[in-house]
């Protein structure tokens, strides 16, 4: 690292930006509302979970108002069932679940893989129209008496209820097939839109976690499907299977509830264990320590996340075997999630620390997420859970991780990407004042309530003991400053689109391909192919004005040059420590590729790349096949004429070119 630290750098150039970015391609609403580009649903997927975080916070706040004092404060007990009910559907399955994958991934993925679009982009249109229907339907709750059954529609009661549960369960129902199709989607694109020489294990962490999360999508959430069908038909059609005086069981429903329930726990925190390797990567300016251990903890989470659901039934009269069992798996579910912690807090150590806003909250993730982690473990003793099961402690425990980690994570991940894609830089300063703001009103929200919790206080009361009180108001206190601190930020987050200051390519100096895009990005996100750096190395970016990164590269002369490319090489095989024969092989192509790429002379014409692009391609698809690595995906092409094409396919009901995919040899001995 000392060397080439010393060695002159020069500024790779990027080249003017010819093409208009994908927010002026077109214009007008319906080329938004019939759009196929990634990045326009991902932020039509924003600003709906945006406008849902703010109703369903409006909700928590009235719930907190009216536990200020014992006896009724605002709202009466029937309503108050109802407002809590919304809170929680609303915020589950309208913000946590499709937040990071459904918008940022959306939007951001692509882009990290080097890829033009999504594998399949009328597929992800239909997903979002899913998502809106499925919240409306949710919404057309309210004027047919809301729905009071809690977000977890526990039978029997929701099969008693008055309350309009038919129509929230189709909202569920649909948003079920919104999450399956996204997470199918991101399966296909991960597999096949990586470009040339991106190997598994040089997938940014974001990825790998986007991935392991549409494995999960696609396995769990047909089972919700099943289960809220299952609901509607017995509601109506009184089949006799979860309605105990029909013969059925309601202890069923729970299992099948969480069968799917908690795997959707893993859902939500997945994709922000991913954004936060990225944020503590970039603002520590470290490679992530432990990549592969990161990714893999990443899919034994969504895979472990498949055996504990009996964990939530230990008190619903499940066998003392069954009991014993869910309880000892609970525990191996900590395994792979503090590998992950212990890997942050190892990225950390000794990093170059930039307390961005988007570090604000990674770091305040770090803290909440180990506090909901391991008070997750307390709940898995039984003998724990049989006193705290249903109290203010699970409350305090499920919102440290769905709200304190999967949300903080959202929201550092929304203000590190948000230069990208609207190509404007938000409030600096405002944002890191909210962002301590949602950290300490958060903690005074919920700290509060893991000790009425563990003493007592059950949840779902609308009126308790004064006892209490002092932990309600806290509480409350804590809401407001919390739902302030969100509120501010969504306002500035929408202002500095219009009036934000002009952001550069990549203000954070991150390693990764999306920060090689223009800023917006073009239609297809690239102008150019990227240049396949190594993963995670913030030796070459040079911070060249305040938040304006480029990279640099060593070209002078010939001992630097060489040294550059063992620095490469060794790091490389560093990368692939304990790899597997394919891997080590890959890491040589990548080496030899390297070394293709920097004999070629680099001019300023060529935007960084060598001159002449498909020489090297050749090289590598020979080297690869000197290492016998099998063959590595074909790096997507752009077609011509773009530009002109974007205008023409904007029309609705016309057909999208996307980049044409070059057969590879190994391709057409498949087929
Ligand atoms: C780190 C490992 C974790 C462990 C060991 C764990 C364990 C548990 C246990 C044993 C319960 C049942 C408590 C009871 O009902 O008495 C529970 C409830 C819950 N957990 Fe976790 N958990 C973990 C992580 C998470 C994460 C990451 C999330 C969400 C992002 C989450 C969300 C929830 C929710 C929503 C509930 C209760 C829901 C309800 O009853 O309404 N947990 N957890
Ligand atoms: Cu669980």
């Amino acid at each position: 690292m000392a060397a080439t630290a010393t060695a002159p750098k020069t500024r790779q150039p990027h080249g003017p930006v010819t093409e208009p970015d994908f927010l002026r391609v077109t214009r007008g609403l319906r080329s938004w509302l019939l759009t196929l580009d990634h990045k326009r649903i991902g932020m039509m997927y924003l600003c709906g979970i945006l406008i849902s975080l703010i109703i369903g916070g409006a909700f928590a706040l009235v719930v907190r108002t009216e536990l200020w004092a014992p006896g009724k404060q605002l709202v009466a007990g029937d309503t108050y069932n109802n407002f809590f009910t919304l809170h929680g559907a609303v915020m589950v399955f309208l913000v946590i679940i499709p937040g990071i994958p459904a918008a940022l991934g959306n939007i951001i993925m692509p882009i990290q893989l080097g890829a033009p679009d999504v594998a399949f982009p009328r597929l992800n249109l239909a997903s979002f129209y899913l998502w809106v229907v499925g919240a409306l339907l949710l919404v057309l709750t309210i004027p047919f008496g809301s729905l009071d059954t809690g977000w977890t529609l526990y039978t029997p009661y929701s099969l008693e209820t008055k309350t309009p549960v038919l129509i929230a369960v189709s909202g569920v129902f649909v948003l079920g097939f919104s999450s399956i199709f996204t997470g199918l989607n991101f399966l296909v694109t991960i597999h096949k839109f990586r470009p040339q020489g991106m190997g598994w294990f040089q997938l940014p962490l974001n990825v790998w976690a986007i991935y392991a999360t549409a494995i999960m999508q696609v396995l769990a959430t047909p089972v919700l499907g099943i289960t809220v069908l299952l609901l509607a038909v017995e509601r109506f059609a009184h089949i006799g299977i979860f309605d105990p005086t029909l013969g059925g069981d309601p202890v069923l429903f729970q299992h099948f509830f969480w069968f799917y329930s908690h795997p959707a726990v893993y859902i939500m925190i997945i994709p922000g264990m991913g954004v936060i390797s990225e944020l503590i990567s970039t603002f520590a300016r470290k490679p992530i320590f432990g990549y592969r251990f990161v990714a893999y903890s990443s899919v034994s989470l969504a895979l472990l996340s498949f055996i504990v659901w009996g964990h939530h039934m230990f008190v619903s009269g499940q066998s003392r075997l069954a009991n014993m069992v869910f309880s000892a798996l609970t525990f191996t579910v900590g395994i792979p999630s503090a590998i992950k912690v212990f890997n942050w807090v190892a990225t950390l150590y000794k990093g170059d620390i930039r307390l961005k806003t988007p570090m604000i909250y990674a770091l305040g993730f770090l803290l909440l997420f180990t506090i909901g982690g391991l008070t997750g473990l307390f709940l898995g003793i039984l003998s724990v859970d049989v006193h705290l099961h249903d109290t203010y402690f699970v409350v305090a425990h499920f919102h440290y991780v769905m709200m304190g980690s999967t949300l903080v994570a959202f929201l550092g991940a929304l203000h590190y990407w948000y230069p990208k894609f609207t190509g404007k830089m938000y409030p600096e300063g405002l944002g890191q004042i909210c962002g301590l703001g949602v950290f300490f009103g958060f903690n005074l929200t919920f700290l509060p309530q893991f000790v009425m919790g563990s003493r007592g206080m059950p949840r779902r009361y609308w009126d308790y003991d004064p006892q209490y009180q002092i932990f309600h108001q806290l509480s409350t206190i804590g809401a407001y400053v919390l739902g302030i601190s969100i509120f501010i930020s969504v306002i500035y987050l929408f202002w500095s689109f219009k009036y934000g200051r002009p952001a550069p390519r990549n203000p954070w100096g991150g390693s990764s391909l999306e920060w090689q895009a223009p800023t917006p990005p073009t239609l297809y996100n690239f102008e150019k192919p990227p240049v396949l750096h190594e993963l995670y190395n913030y030796d070459d970016l040079v911070e060249v004005a305040p938040d304006d990164w480029e990279r640099m590269t060593p070209i002078e002369d010939e001992p630097e040059r060489a040294d550059a490319i063992a620095r490469k090489t060794g790091t490389a095989a560093d990368h692939t420590r304990g790899a597997s024969e394919t891997e080590k092989k890959l890491a040589a192509v990548h080496a030899k590729a390297e070394e293709v790429r920097s004999e070629q002379k680099i001019d300023e014409t060529s935007h960084g790349r060598p001159v002449d692009p498909s020489k090297v391609e050749q090289d590598i698809k020979d080297a690869s096949k000197v290492a016998g690595a099998g063959e590595l995906m074909p790096m997507a092409t752009k077609p011509d004429g773009i530009v002109e094409k974007a205008a023409e396919e904007s029309k609705p009901g016309s057909v999208t070119q996307g980049w044409d995919v070059p057969d590879v040899e190994g391709d057409k001995e498949k087929k």
